[in-house]
């Protein structure tokens, strides 16, 4: 007997700029992310500390082709119906819809295009579950504005907004208004488009930035409720519980207060006001936030339906400089942590760990008592095709095996009611953090590497046929 609900979401997830490619097709308008190079400027560019807010002929930009999922979705739709998703997680692209941002007319090839790879998903009986903005502030905006350093970007943002909820309205029920919105600390020109400029208070600016989306967020919540009544609108974090590096208190303060480094969207999101601390923190650091007391109504009013998050690692902390010197994780991580003894870790060093899922759903569950939704998770490997064309990946279906484990435990022993679950990159697409191919999640094989070359002939990989059995079987059958 499956311990997971008969209506559990089972399916992907995917990002618009990841896959879709045709970066400039049907007039579409540049975006954040088509200026993120490849290569080593990659980490300062995401992060807003090298400006490049066009394309030069010196770097590559893998999100201008990606995987063409523009023109491959019906036959990347049919193999996830295969699969049998009961959800296909996707981001609409800003500019394709809104070209320079806010225009006042939507282009209508940009609501066409999701309008059909909706309706394919429907097809097929696939719920569709659509991230508003994911790592995505239209260039022009970003000219005009300095991207989330605005406020005005609110407006643009619901401009936006008003014109998916009206054309997708009666199709699309469960949305989710940013990705990993705390993300804008650590990459903040992919998640606000902001770009620091010399004697400017960094720390104000992110978080004058992040209050601007956490209003647009609410004010979102309230317009998919009118518009769509039965919409289920829910935030997104990047979760991943901070451990305690020892058990000296030193250390599981410092672990607390990493870990509100995050609780300070999703508290606002989800409990409509910023925590005491939060307020407490901004003054200690002379942060000055743009808030109005219409900001503080429109939060209370537009609270979340649901959290959802990505899980990959948990994190861990601690107060001592040396121990920070000695287990800081190495290269150019976009997140802080120190790397844990006990765990093991994939070639890009993210450390895994399943039970760290269950500590993250408690956690959440504990603190917001709303329903959660797992929209990423997954293993990023390099894969190798043989000869036959054959794809043998029991590494990640070790890795999914052991996270749906956790899920499962998570659900028949803890009650945590969970809406669903999409794993990372059901299909090989670009990475966010390296702009790699070759740093590959999916059940579906995509044959193009990190220059740029190949036919983009898809491949089932063995654990396609594993997930397909999984979902067959709600979840009971791992093997
Ligand atoms: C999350 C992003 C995704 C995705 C994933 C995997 O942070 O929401 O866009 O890419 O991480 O990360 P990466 O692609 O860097 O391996």
């Amino acid at each position: 007997m499956s311990v997971f609900p008969e209506n559990f979401l089972w399916g992907g997830a995917t990002a618009a700029n990841q896959c879709e490619g045709a970066y400039l097709t049907d007039g579409r308008g540049l975006s954040s992310v088509d200026v993120v190079p490849f290569g080593p400027d990659r980490m300062a560019v995401a992060r807003g500390q090298l400006k490049m807010l066009a394309c030069d002929a010196e770097h590559i930009y893998p999100a201008h082709d990606a995987i063409d999922m523009y023109c491959h979705y019906k036959e990347d739709i049919a193999m996830f119906a295969e699969m049998g998703f009961k959800v296909y997680r996707f981001s609409i692209s800003w500019t394709r819809i809104l070209p320079a941002g806010d225009d006042d007319h939507p282009n209508e090839a940009g609501l066409a295009f999701y309008e059909s790879l909706i309706d394919e998903c429907l097809k097929y009986g696939i719920e569709p579950l659509v991230t508003i903005c994911h790592f995505d502030t239209p260039i022009a905006l970003i000219e005009k504005y300095g991207g989330w350093k605005d406020r005005r970007m609110i407006d643009a943002y619901l401009k936006f907004c008003t014109a998916i909820f009206t054309r997708y309205k009666g199709k699309v029920k469960y949305w989710l208004t940013f990705n990993e919105i705390n993300m804008l600390l650590h990459l903040s020109f992919m998640g606000a488009g902001l770009v620091f400029e010399e004697g400017e208070d960094e720390q104000e600016v992110k978080y004058r930035a992040a209050h601007y989306e956490i209003v647009a967020s609410a004010k979102a919540v309230k317009l998919a409720h009118e518009i769509m009544p039965g919409a289920m609108v829910g935030c997104m974090l990047a979760a991943g519980q901070y451990y305690p590096f020892t058990c000296n208190p030193d250390d599981v303060y410092t672990a607390m207060e990493a870990d509100r480094d995050n609780y300070f969207f999703t508290d606002a999101q989800a409990r409509g006001a910023y925590p005491v601390w939060a307020w407490k923190r901004m003054e200690r650091a002379g942060i000055r936030l743009d808030c109005t007391e219409e900001d503080l109504a429109a939060m209370k009013e537009g609270t979340v339906d649901f959290i959802s998050f990505s899980y990959y690692a948990s994190r861990s902390a601690s107060a001592d400089p040396e121990t920070v010197a000695k287990y800081r994780k190495p290269g150019n991580a976009a997140i802080f942590s120190l790397l844990n003894p006990y765990l093991k870790a994939s070639e890009w060093g993210w450390q895994i760990d399943p039970v760290g899922l269950r500590i993250t759903l408690n956690t959440l569950y504990d603190r917001y008592q709303k329903p959660l939704f797992i929209v990423e998770n997954g293993l990023g490997a390099v894969d190798k095709v043989e000869e036959d064309g054959s794809i043998h990946d029991n590494y990640r279906i070790d890795y999914l095996r052991a996270h749906i484990e956790a899920m499962g435990k998570d659900i028949s022993e803890d009650g945590v009611p969970l809406l669903g679950y999409t794993m990372w990159g059901p299909i090989n697409l670009v990475s966010a953090s390296t702009g790699e191919m070759k740093k590959r999640y999916g059940f579906i094989y995509v044959d193009k590497d990190n220059d740029g070359n190949g036919t983009l002939e898809r491949r089932r990989k063995d654990s396609f046929y594993w997930y397909k059995k999984v979902i067959a079987t709600n979840g009971d059958d791992l093997s």
